[in-house]
């Protein structure tokens, strides 16, 4: 991305040029490191970054963190060049504010050094491991958990060479930690997975019985090391030129690693830090001892009715979610399937009503401001569509009542996948299973019953039970024929 010429670069030496009010909250360099983060995407930096940032501002604490980028470059170097900073956007329909955080003490490439992640997890200092890697980088099987048979994860497991990927990196991370003494720890993943602590465990136990460690190690990590389960929220969009555009006007000076987020943000965290942990709850969050019932909340009304609008918008052809919600129709089918199913589907946390929960999210994803785009969020389908909609369809049926709504998803992930929008444009296919969706699909030969079962049989997305329920197909090939003749204008108006 360019930079302005004339324009100075955010960094230790220009903060002075940075508006008071836009500075940040602890003194950048001064917080000694405790907390190792992997997975350096905008939401971090507009998530976990901004609360670690804010309690230690409020509680002080030695948590500064070490952010690692496992894979991508793409923000190492801008936030190297800038000593770790970077700006957060905060934006509205009235406006927008700007901030630069102080949180982020050093930045690593796992990619290209490895071995620096693994002493960083070995060292004593770091007591709080965090993730968001994505749903795919845990290569697990989305519908039970079970490590997958990647290539890549077998060879980091099987040999000595330096890990290449999460699972790797981890185990790596946490023999070196166990042989160094290095003392208990945390690993917390912030990723919307179901029970993201527990599959971050079960990650762990899978690749130590894979590797075949000694047994000294299984019982060392079973008696320091915890798996705080989360449920993480802010809607923060991919930075764009626009992004940094906002950023500069507001600073005065350049920020190639800005982001922007909604002003909406939740952090509900197990309390579970053997090692300590940075007063988030000055900052906000809720510490709790069973994060589950909002993260099912989360995951069912958000993340579920996000990827609806994802699929039924970007098959209309809308750019953004907030342009998706304003077409004719589909708020009130969301509402349909918030009130009629998901929040049938679970027991929502103590006094929290899932409908106005529902209303909230979507006025959250009506924000002009945030531009959201519907082919982000309809990415990784496969990997996003047990835990948003399959699990709410699996609890529906098992109580006996209609998943017909949730069914209409279903089939507009299919039509998406298929790859083609409504008005005949091309719909790209970014999902770590896309060949053997598209398999599925092609074995369908155009038929909406059979593409339905070919589909459903992939067994790595659909739970066995939801496979194999006649009457979820029948609804699923029903919606998909509506789709594919009327498009989805047309399919909205004459459901709604
Ligand atoms: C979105 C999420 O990209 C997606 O799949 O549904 O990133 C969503 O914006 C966040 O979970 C909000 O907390």
């Amino acid at each position: 991305m360019a930079v302005t010429v004339g324009v100075s670069r955010l960094g230790l030496g220009t903060l002075r040029q940075v508006p008071a009010e836009s500075r940040p909250l602890v003194r950048p360099g001064s917080v000694p490191v405790g907390i190792v983060h992997l997975g350096l995407g905008a939401f971090h930096r507009a998530h976990q970054a901004v609360y670690t940032e804010e309690a230690i501002g409020v509680a002080g604490g030695d948590w500064g963190i070490v952010g690692v980028a496992p894979r991508s470059r793409a923000v190492i170097e801008p936030l190297a060049e800038q000593d770790c900073l970077f700006s957060v956007t905060t934006l509205s329909g009235e406006g927008s504010t700007t901030r630069v955080v102080g949180a982020l003490a050093g930045v690593r490439h796992a990619a290209s050094d490895p071995q620096a992640v693994v002493d960083l997890l070995a060292d004593p200092a770091v007591r709080v491991v965090t993730l968001t890697v994505t749903e795919k980088a845990y290569q697990l099987d989305p519908v039970t958990g079970k490590l997958r048979a990647d290539p890549e994860v077998a060879a980091d497991l099987a040999t000595d060479r330096p890990p290449t990927t999460v699972p790797g990196l981890l185990l790596r991370g946490l023999a070196a930690r166990a042989a160094a003494g290095a003392g208990p720890v945390a690993l917390v993943s912030c990723d919307n997975l179901p029970a993201n602590g527990t599959r971050l465990r079960g990650l762990v136990h899978q690749a130590l019985r894979q590797a075949r460690v000694p047994d000294g190690l299984l019982d060392w990590v079973a008696d320091q090391v915890t798996f705080p389960g989360t449920m993480v929220d802010r809607i923060v969009p991919a930075s764009t030129p626009d992004t940094l555009a906002v950023a500069r006007r507001a600073l005065g000076v350049s920020d190639l690693a800005a982001v922007d987020a909604e002003p909406y943000r939740q952090w509900v965290v197990e309390d579970d830090f053997p090692g300590g942990r940075p007063a988030w709850e000055r900052a906000g969050a809720v510490l709790t001892t069973d994060a589950g019932a909002w993260e099912r909340l989360k995951l069912r009304t958000l993340n579920g009715v996000h990827s609806a609008t994802a699929y039924l918008g970007a098959l209309a052809g809308y750019e953004t979610i907030a342009d998706a919600l304003a077409m004719p129709h589909l708020s009130t089918v969301l509402r349909r399937l918030i009130a009629e199913e998901v929040a049938v589907s679970f027991t929502p946390p103590e006094g929290v009503a899932v409908t106005g929960y529902g209303d909230e999210v979507l006025s959250r994803f009506a924000n002009p401001a945030i531009r959201h785009r519907t082919l982000q969020v309809a990415m990784d389908g496969s990997q996003k569509l047990p835990q948003r909609i399959l699990h709410t369809v699996a609890d529906l049926r098992a109580a006996g009542r209609s998943a017909r709504w949730a069914a209409l998803v279903v089939a507009a992930w299919l039509r998406f996948a298929a790859g083609q929008a409504d008005d005949g444009s091309a719909l790209p296919l970014d999902d770590p299973l896309a060949g053997r969706i598209r398999a599925a699909l092609g074995s369908g030969g155009g038929d909406p019953a059979a593409t339905v079962d070919a589909v459903l049989a992939l067994d790595e997305v659909f739970p066995a039970e939801v496979a194999a329920d006649d009457e979820f197909r029948a609804d699923v090939a029903a919606w998909l024929t509506a789709l594919g003749r009327h498009g989805v204008a047309a399919t909205l108006a004459g459901a709604a």
